[in-house]
């Protein structure tokens, strides 16, 4: 695997100023705009998600990646399926082994697990349930998030990515300890597990086990930790809802970098649109036509432009009116 020679900041340390939403108070919609607007990045707590259930899928996923690189790559297809340091097709690489999958509300019968992995009947369930939860759960927030900006009707973001025919994702990364990180005097170090990047769609989910990696971009163009925490689900707002809010909220720019010591293991849900999807600053959030940073595409357009580019790139940049 390749190591990348840009050196990278260390750990931060004091409190962390990512912002916690209490999800079971509909009093935390202000909150959560505040969060969109301040770091396009906040974490959930008292979700209701069953920690069993995600323990089980993070099991399985360890079981998975446990497996000899024979059969992993049995997982085969592109853009789904097994993949190991490449990320995207266009030379993106890093400290990292994942599974990507469709996750849209059909994907029961997606056959993408080979039957004859071991338990893959458990891993198919597993992940099932784990998504059905957590798109449930992201429609919650997103109504939230729009009782907070008062835009009625209340599912106007939610029902663009809970019909049949939402392109949702589903990923399991895996960053085995990585035994070429050069500890450097900060205690920083100079591997990448995943570059930084912003997601396409509409907002991710993020859950890991108890190793950090994960950092945000804030506004003043640093770099802060995210510290683990694995009972907690984590949001990203991504181009697409940036775009709908003409430019309120803030698709944030994130990276993993690698650990020396402990494995980090993480799931993320990518909640998109249908590809026929028109996406455009919503009227109620301008006062005039004039007013929209941002050309209509559809999700389609979008996602072709995106899985052209590289990781880093400003995938939203040609689409800013001039
Ligand atoms: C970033 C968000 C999701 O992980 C992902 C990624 C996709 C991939 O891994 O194949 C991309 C990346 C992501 C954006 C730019 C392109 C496509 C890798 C890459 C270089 C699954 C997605 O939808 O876009």
């Amino acid at each position: 695997m390749a190591v990348l020679s840009k050196p990278v900041d260390g750990p931060e340390f004091g409190l962390s100023p990512i912002p916690v939403i209490d999800i079971s108070d509909p009093e935390s919609k202000n909150a959560l705009v505040k969060a969109c607007e301040e770091f396009g990045f906040f974490k959930v707590i008292n979700h209701g998600v069953s920690s069993e259930l995600v323990s089980v899928l993070e099991h399985e996923a360890v079981e998975f990646f446990s497996l000899p690189t024979s059969l992993k790559t049995q997982v085969e297809g592109y853009p789904f399926g097994y993949g190991n340091t490449e990320i995207g097709r266009n030379g993106d690489v890093g400290w990292v082994e994942y599974l990507l999958m469709n996750a849209n509300l059909d994907f029961s019968s997606h056959p993408f697990l080979p039957g004859h992995l071991k338990n893959s009947e458990t891993f198919r369930n597993a992940l099932l349930g784990y998504t059905t939860l957590v798109r449930k759960m992201t429609c919650d927030v997103l109504e939230m998030i729009n009782d907070g900006l008062g835009i009625n009707p209340r599912n106007t973001f939610s029902k663009l990515v809970s019909g049949e025919n939402t392109d949702s994702i589903f990923r399991l990364n895996h960053y085995p300890p990585c035994p070429l990180i050069n500890t450097n005097t900060n205690g920083g170090n100079n591997v990448i597990g995943f570059g930084e990047h912003t997601d396409p769609q509409i907002i991710s989910v993020l859950r890991s086990n108890n190793t950090s990696g994960l950092q945000i971009n804030l506004a003043d163009g640093s770099w802060i930790s995210v510290p683990s925490d694995p009972s907690s689900f984590f949001f990203n707002v991504g181009d697409s809802l940036q775009v709908l809010t003409n430019g309120r909220f803030k698709s944030v720019k994130h990276r993993v970098l690698a650990n020396s010591m402990k494995s980090r293991v993480s799931m993320i849900y990518f909640a998109g649109p249908s590809l026929t999807q028109r996406i455009f600053p919503l009227t109620c959030l301008i006062d005039n036509e004039d007013e929209s940073l941002y050309e209509e595409f559809t999700w389609s357009e979008y996602k072709n432009a995106a899985y052209n580019s590289r990781l880093s790139d400003n995938r939203l940049q040609p689409f800013e009116r001039k």
